[in-house]
């Protein structure tokens, strides 16, 4: 059986031009895309998809950033624990401490410019495709 997750390229990595890079990763590593989408999301969405950290002093700047400037949002499946490997893939959230081979440890510099989103479980990979997608199967 195979899974979905959704996998946001923040506004650094638009601004950067660094979306090739990122889906080439995600391509190679046999992950398939079942949407793509370049938008630029506004404060509401940016509030539902970081709904858990509403009350964290960085949330502000969190949405200030990523509703900046166009994202491209993604809907990638491959097997059965999909949000799983994208999360591996980008390594840790701060890109500092991020390993070597990740697309954040090999790209970025800082936790507030990280390049990517993965969603961190099968449910809020649910949650966040009907956010982004509402036209596109969850699973
Ligand atoms: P996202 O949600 O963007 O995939 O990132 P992570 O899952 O790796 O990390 P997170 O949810 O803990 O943080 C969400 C988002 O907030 C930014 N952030 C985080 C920040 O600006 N300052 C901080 O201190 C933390 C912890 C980076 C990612």
């Amino acid at each position: 059986m195979s899974t979905r997750t959704l996998v946001l390229c923040k506004p650094d990595a638009v601004e950067r031009g660094l979306v090739g890079e990122i889906i080439r990763r995600l391509e190679t590593k046999s992950l398939r895309l079942v949407a793509v989408e370049l938008r630029q999301i506004d404060a509401d969405l940016a509030g539902k998809h970081y709904e858990e950290h509403r009350e964290k002093p960085f949330f502000g700047e969190l949405v200030a950033f990523i509703t900046r400037s166009p994202l491209v949002a993604m809907v990638i499946e491959g097997g059965p624990d999909t949000w799983s490997v994208v999360r591996a893939m980008m390594g840790a959230t701060n890109p500092r401490e991020a390993a070597p081979g990740t697309i954040r440890g090999d790209l970025a510099l800082e936790t507030g410019e990280n390049l990517v989103h993965g969603s961190d479980g099968v449910e809020s990979a649910a949650r966040e495709i009907k956010l982004f997608f509402p036209e596109i199967s969850v699973a």
